[in-house]
């Protein structure tokens, strides 16, 4: 039987679930129609008023809010409770532009590390465990919320946040590290740097890693299970919603993250027709938080596309599943009218032997056609290889995607370590369209 930090409300039986959901809704859409101009002038737009919330379904009366609805109210413009309730701040830095702001009351930061321990007792860490924290700290909120979720757990937390991977290294082994916290792609670069200092990853205390922030694959889930010798679990969350924590696998189940339904509520809509798809359909993710105080958010859409599944799971937890995020919808790459998420790619290179989880898609316009260029570091073995050994696997992976994604694209393997790492999200896609 699996191990709760909440036995009760994540065991909680659909009935009783979705009427507390429905109480924690009714409560949040009238304090943000009191308290937030912009709620209420949206709510008056879409001819709703708050009592007229009786049932769950009627969440779908009310309008959608969007990354561009917290950009011009910023950066505190959707705050619902008054600054002196905030006692911290987060921004996500974004591409383009200004950040986007998120304020926590007393309470949300108590939710929050309470939620964060119920995500690491999922993914199979308890109080006695050594959480070598490598998200960065900082505005961000991976560092922090990780943070602040081990210590509500009972379990010794390092700080060490992102940079200076050596160091992070000699760390993880003096203190004996039993649980690793980090982007699925810096988990690769421990083991690669940790196989340089000559240091056995693998035979080290490491049991569970928790890894999100950025899309990652099944595949490289393997490869990472396989570097690192321990359970790789996925985990989800933005800043907008809270941060990390939102969503996580079990270690039981690894199938699916479970979202914390008595916080918030998940809806998978169309993004073209913002309409609901069928049960189990992929789509964009909507949430809407019932519980937060500092910046609650009425059907905020994610840009993350997934699908919801409600079928039991062998934990135990009676929380829906979404599953492993496949991308974002603006993270979508459209090469010649076909849309491509760097994760399919990812899929079909782990496949190849010899070829290693470090890559870039280099997207390009040449006489008005779009090219993909994919760069992908090979182990040294192949690498000192026949060039004509490269050659052919190199039109391999090319005729792979062909054939699996309808993409021409050309095929660029390189030299082992020399694509750029990253401490904290990867950059994936370089588009020179766009310059
Ligand atoms: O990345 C929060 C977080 C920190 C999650 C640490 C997990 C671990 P933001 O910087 O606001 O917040 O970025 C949120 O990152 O909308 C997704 O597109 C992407 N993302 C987060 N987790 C995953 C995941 C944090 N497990 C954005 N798989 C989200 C795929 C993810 N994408």
């Amino acid at each position: 039987m699996a191990n709760y930090f909440h036995e009760e409300f994540e065991t909680l039986p659909r009935a009783a679930l979705e009427a507390l959901q429905l109480k924690r809704l009714q409560g949040v859409v009238a304090r943000v129609y009191a308290n937030v101009p912009f709620y209420r002038h949206a709510f008056d737009a879409a001819g709703v008023r708050p009592e007229e919330i009786k049932n769950l379904a009627d969440l779908q009366r009310l309008p959608f809010t969007t990354k561009q609805d917290m950009r011009d109210s910023y950066p505190y413009g959707l705050f619902a409770a008054p600054m002196e309730e905030i006692v911290r701040i987060h921004a996500s830095s974004g591409t383009t532009g200004k950040p986007t702001v998120v304020g926590y009351t007393q309470q949300d930061v108590t939710t929050w590390a309470e939620l964060m321990a119920r995500s690491f007792m999922a993914a199979g860490a308890h109080k006695g465990d050594i959480i070598h924290n490598a998200y960065g700290y900082g505005l961000f909120t991976g560092g922090l919320g990780a943070h602040y979720g081990a210590e509500k757990l009972g379990a010794s937390v390092i700080p060490i946040s992102g940079g200076n991977t050596k160091r992070q290294i000699m760390i993880m082994q003096d203190f004996g590290s039993t649980v690793l916290t980090c982007t699925p792609s810096y988990s690769l670069y421990l083991a690669e740097e940790a196989a340089i200092e000559g240091v056995d990853i693998k035979g080290s205390r490491l049991r569970v890693g928790i890894f999100g922030a950025e899309p990652w694959s099944e595949a490289m889930r393997a490869e990472i299970e396989a570097k690192l010798g321990l359970d790789a679990i996925d985990i989800y969350g933005l800043s907008e919603i809270m941060g990390p924590g939102v969503a996580i696998e079990c270690v039981e189940g690894k199938q699916g993250l479970h979202i914390w339904e008595d916080h918030f509520i998940p809806e998978i809509i169309n993004p073209e027709t913002c309409q609901p798809v069928g049960e189990g359909e992929k789509g964009e993710l909507v949430i809407t938080t019932i519980t937060k105080q500092g910046i609650p958010l009425i059907r905020y859409r994610t840009r993350d596309i997934t699908s919801l599944d409600r079928t039991p799971c062998v934990c135990g937890r009676t929380h829906g599943r979404i599953a492993r995020l496949s991308g974002r919808s603006d993270d979508m790459i459209i090469i010649r009218g076909v849309n491509v998420f760097p994760s399919q790619i990812e899929s079909i290179l782990m496949r190849s032997e010899g070829v290693e989880p470090h890559y870039l898609l280099i997207v390009d316009r040449k006489d008005n056609l779009d090219t993909l260029e994919v760069q992908v570091e090979v182990n040294e073995e192949l690498f000192s290889d026949e060039i004509k050994v490269l050659q052919s696997l190199g039109r391999k992976i090319e005729k792979e995607i062909k054939d699996v994604l309808g993409v021409t694209s050309t095929v660029k393997l390189v030299e082992p370590k020399t694509l750029q790492r990253s401490e904290g999200k990867a950059k994936r896609v370089q588009d020179t369209r766009k310059l």
